[in-house]
């Protein structure tokens, strides 16, 4: 599939300082910040620094620099949040089917409390 990044996204205005964020971590290739309507204690959100629509167009595309230091933020935060030892939840939603509502790849990392069961 190819994919079309649309640079209006509220994640891009983000990612240019347009909008305010509650950073949590950054490094070169990826910026982690709180979400704004948190679903549990720590609810942080980890977003490439490039224009990437989705993991599937992150994964095709993306450099190893890019990917790597996309994995290493992720790791970052879930230790800055205190959450790698008890456990934590990292979810991407992708597309229509995974009711994706904003077009620029993001992991939700979500912890501080049990989280039950997925539903599948
Ligand atoms: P998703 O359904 O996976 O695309 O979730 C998008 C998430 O983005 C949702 O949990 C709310 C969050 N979000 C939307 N707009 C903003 C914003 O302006 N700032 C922050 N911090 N989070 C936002």
């Amino acid at each position: 599939m190819a994919y079309a990044y649309d640079d209006q996204n509220i994640f891009a205005k983000i990612l240019r300082g347009e909008i305010p964020n509650d950073t949590v971590y950054e490094n070169g290739q990826a910026l982690a910040f709180r979400d704004i309507s948190p679903a549990a204690p720590t609810h942080v959100l980890v977003i490439p620094k490039g224009p990437y629509v989705s993991m599937d167009h992150f994964t095709q595309e993306a450099s190893e620099e890019e990917l790597v230091g996309f994995m290493r933020a992720i790791g970052e935060v879930c230790r800055l949040e205190g959450i790698s030892d008890e456990g934590f939840r990292a979810i991407s939603n992708t597309g229509h089917n995974g009711v994706q509502e904003v077009p620029h790849l993001h992991v939700h990392i979500i912890g501080g409390r049990p989280l039950g069961r997925m539903l599948m």
